[in-house]
């Protein structure tokens, strides 16, 4: 999230889109329930089915699922012909007025330097500003030249128009129209939008680029940086945010560092990239200290052994030779035969990735495979027939499984990260039962064995195991607090900081600023510096006072950064340094310094006419509209098809010429063969979560099992009525990678939508049940789930595939 679960309730609109946050972010929630209570807010929800969300809506529109770009490229496109944009903002905070290199095109959907051969864009070198002979990028402040952002922006979205918006999203076109309508009011100066999504954007083939499309939307209403806006991803699991936060991503390290790649042996080269050197005249970016982070990482995790002759042990990383090896790259691998072993921790794959019988048959081939979960998941017994539920011939595969049972979250103490980048401590509520053991115990002692036989044997190359620093006071269990604390970081040497304060050697940093690229300092994730200081674990504390009045709780645990709850807040002030709005104050330059209600996102004592930009994480401090070379499939976001579209054709490109979906997703070869068309799958498909169940681990427990205890899907009444299937019949879904039974839900919440001149049906595949636990048995639903997906995440497409529906 850009802004906090409690600010919402500092917002005038809320837009639920993408997600169904009253059942799968109850908690959370109740803070969309306050501002409409408190805040005479107002909530509209745009989703395929009318959920529980819409329930309490004050207007739902329902969607194609897949089509949500083209929905937002037509409210940039009316944003823009209406004028209703905050000027002001757009003009001094955002790229509209940069230069766009003239080799940049665009045509029948796709960008400049496509490979077609290679399905991705091999030559993003157009995908750039234009730069004058002083280094800095050239901008017409007019908007009138034509390269310049607003001006590409302006010609991009002008094929959006309504009834082309209204063709492919299947919305009728008076309900885009007031939709449009509520949202613009929101470019004015005292309202704020904000926009919670989830899933519902990320399942898809072109899922980052949805969410581009909204972060466009609010910086043209100004609504990013203030109380009440931003861009919420209202995330999954309860530390979901902790597991990217802590680089456990194949190409990532901690607080977004990334991985060497293979061509980067060389420590200058790799350091220079990330610091963004040599620097543009002007240039901003908090990367710029780059350096900083890595080599206090390093001393986090090499101790003594990282020094500046061996550039801070900089050999002992992995260098990776592929952009990532992220879980349908290693799932497509192991199904060719080229991955023996897999640790399984805390993931129930055959259940949780796209097309299951293809994961199936990948865990067929390895040799080995272990399961760590207090559970017995249906990956642990992936070899095991369960008649028609998981119909495999067990005596084919000879895959070793071996299972380390572990305790789970409530079984130990630590910290997890939610959506609002808060790190809460958590207490443990009991000993985990029989053998279990914690996952930090499993892994240590693993680690202590392997280093073991790599002290007695030797090894290609032991060093990284060898020097590993270790200094725990159990070595078989270090401690959450050892952990939080080594997270958070120390000074390895007496230093003085940028403030003239004299550190102590030993002593806990106080925040990343502190951090030095001389070996003085040592942190495990420069983002989480300042959770565990000197005056103790900032994590527990549970102060929930409000004294400004504007939901920000500074008390209240602790969020990474620098306990910010709003991002980019300098962009809630004017370039003077005043607040927008009185009603929507936040930071301010007082005379002085920069004050507010929460901690500045800026250098404290740097006057307004210094002219520092708000968006301090890009080299540019503006926001963008024009990505330059970050996504993959160009820098302005483009509505292409699912990959199975229920339509055959995207209706920007009537004649089928150019691109009709992502032309640079994430699909590997095999898989082209699987894909079904809608003559024979005519049904667009979507597949979600209940609230009485997690995922597919809820169901080994009696009482959510009793709550929801057999598989069903949902099935509009008026398709339901040309099939001939009442509520309660058994119904067959089948895709053209298999089928799953189910007894059918007829509902009125699942309307047909005109579609591009025919009419288009959603099938609701809840995504709970599977062959353990205490539910029924019921299929996994991803048995019907294509294995692609986005080509920045690599997220699988789960929310839109093609089905057929039959009565059993
Ligand atoms: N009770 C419960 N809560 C959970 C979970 C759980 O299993 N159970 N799981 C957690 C996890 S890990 C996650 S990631 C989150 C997920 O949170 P959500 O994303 O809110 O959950 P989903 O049920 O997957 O819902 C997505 C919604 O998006 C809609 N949708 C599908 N396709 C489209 C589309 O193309 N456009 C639009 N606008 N909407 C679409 C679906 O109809 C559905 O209502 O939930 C978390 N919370
Ligand atoms: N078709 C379709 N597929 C989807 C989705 C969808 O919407 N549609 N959603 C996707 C999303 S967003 C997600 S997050 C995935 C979820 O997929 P998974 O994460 O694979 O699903 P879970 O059932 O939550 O599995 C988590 C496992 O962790 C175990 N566990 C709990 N606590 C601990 C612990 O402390 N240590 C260890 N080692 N294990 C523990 C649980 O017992 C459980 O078996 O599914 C994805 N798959
Ligand atoms: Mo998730």
């Amino acid at each position: 999230m850009t802004n906090t679960w409690t600010d919402i309730a500092n917002a005038n609109l809320i837009l639920v889109m993408g997600g169904n946050a009253a059942e799968a972010h109850p908690c959370g929630f109740k803070w969309v329930t306050e501002a409409k209570a408190h805040n005479a807010a107002r909530l509209i929800v745009i989703d395929p089915r009318f959920t529980r969300t819409a329930s309490v809506a004050d207007y739902y529109a329902p969607i194609r699922t897949g089509t949500d770009i083209a929905f937002m490229g037509g409210l940039i496109n009316y944003l823009l012909t209406e004028d209703k944009i905050q000027h002001e903002y757009v003009r001094n905070y955002t790229d509209l007025s940069f230069l766009v290199d003239p080799g940049f095109t665009f045509e029948d959907g796709i960008f400049s330097g496509y490979d077609a051969a290679k399905r991705r864009y091999t030559d993003k070198t157009t995908w750039n500003y234009q730069y004058a002979a002083d280094g800095f990028a050239m901008v017409d402040p007019t908007l009138q030249d034509p390269r310049c952002v607003y001006q590409l922006l302006k010609q991009h979205y002008s094929r959006y128009n309504l009834e082309l918006v209204s063709q492919i999203c299947g919305m009728p076109t008076e309900s885009i129209q007031k939709i449009w309508e509520e949202i613009a009011t929101c470019s004015a100066p005292g309202k704020t939008m904000t926009i919670l999504y989830a899933l519902g954007w990320t399942q898809h083939s072109i899922g980052s680029q949805i969410i581009r499309s909204a972060a466009m939307v609010q910086l043209l209403l100004g609504n990013v940086g203030m109380p009440g806006g931003g861009v919420n991803a209202l995330r999954g699991h309860s530390n979901i945010q902790g597991l990217t936060d802590l680089g456990l991503l194949s190409n990532t390290l901690t607080g977004y560092l990334t991985l060497p790649s293979d061509s980067e042996q060389d420590y200058d080269t790799y350091i220079f990239k990330r610091a963004l050197k040599p620097l543009r005249p002007g240039q901003m970016s908090y990367w710029q200290n780059y350096g900083k982070f890595h080599v206090s990482l390093m001393k986090s995790w090499y101790g003594a052994n990282a020094t500046a002759d061996n550039h801070w042990g900089y050999d002992y990383l992995p260098k990776i030779d592929v952009p990532s090896y992220d879980i349908l790259k290693m799932f497509d691998m192991m199904g060719q035969g080229k991955v023996n072993g897999y640790m399984c921790q805390g993931f129930n794959p055959i259940a949780a990735l796209p097309d299951k019988n293809r994961v199936t048959a990948a865990l067929a081939k390895l040799k080995w495979l272990v399961i760590m979960d207090p559970l017995a998941t249906e990956t642990s017994e992936f070899w095991k027939n369960v008649g028609p539920y998981n119909d495999v011939k067990s005596a084919d595969i000879q895959t070793e499984v071996i299972r380390l049972p572990t305790t789970c979250f409530a079984e130990e103490d630590g910290s997890l990260v939610n959506s609002s980048r808060w790190l809460q401590w958590h207490w443990k509520g009991a000993d985990g039962p029989g053998l279990a053991r914690t996952d930090i115990r499993i892994m240590s002692e693993l680690f202590l064995r392997l280093r073991q036989r790599y002290q007695a044997n030797g090894g290609a190359y032991a060093e990284p195991m060898m020097k590993l620093s270790w200094p725990y006071k159990v070595p078989e269990e270090p401690s959450p607090e050892e952990l939080a604390r080594e997270i958070n970081g120390s000074a390895t040497a007496d230093f003085t900081d940028a403030t003239g304060a004299t550190i102590k050697a030993g002593a806990q940093l106080a925040g990343f600023g502190q951090l030095k690229d001389d070996g003085s300092t040592a942190s495990g994730c420069w983002i989480f510096c300042g959770s565990w200081t000197e005056a103790g674990n900032q994590m527990a504390r549970r102060d929930n006072s409000d004294p400004y009045g504007t939901h920000q709780h500074q008390g209240w645990a602790w969020a990474w950064p620098a306990n910010r709850r709003i991002l980019y807040n300098r962009a809630s002030c004017d370039p003077q340094g005043k607040p927008w709005a009185e009603n929507k104050r936040l930071v301010w330059w007082n005379g002085k310094t920069w004050a507010g209600t929460d901690i500045p996102d800026y250098k404290a004592d740097s006057p307004p006419e210094a002219g520092m930009n708000p968006f301090i994480m890009a080299p540019e401090g503006v926001g963008r509209f024009f990505t330059r070379d970050n996504m993959a499939e160009g820098p302005f976001p483009e509505h292409y098809e699912p990959f199975e579209t229920p339509i055959g054709i995207n209706p920007l490109h009537p004649n089928n010429k150019g691109a009709t979906s992502n032309p640079a997703a994430r699909i590997f070869d095999s898989v082209w063969d699987t894909l079904g068309v809608a003559k024979d799958y005519p049904y667009a498909a979507t597949s979600y979560r209940l609230t009485e169940h997690f995922h597919f681990w809820s169901k080994h427990c009696k009482l959510n099992a009793i709550t929801q205890p057999e598989q069903f899907v949902e099935i509009g009444e008026v398709l339901a009525k040309e099939k001939g299937i009442v509520a309660g019949d058994k119904v067959r879904v089948s895709s053209r990678r298999g089928f799953i039974e189910a007894v059918a839900v007829v509902t009125k919440r699942i309307r047909p939508l005109q579609v591009n001149g025919q009419v288009v049906h959603h099938i609701g595949i809840p995504l709970h049940w599977g062959f353990t636990g205490l539910t029924r048995h019921g299929y996994l639903t991803n048995t019907l789930v294509p294995f692609l997906g986005d080509g920045n995440s690599q997220t699988p497409e789960s929310k839109s595939f093609l089905v057929n529906v039959e009565k059993v």
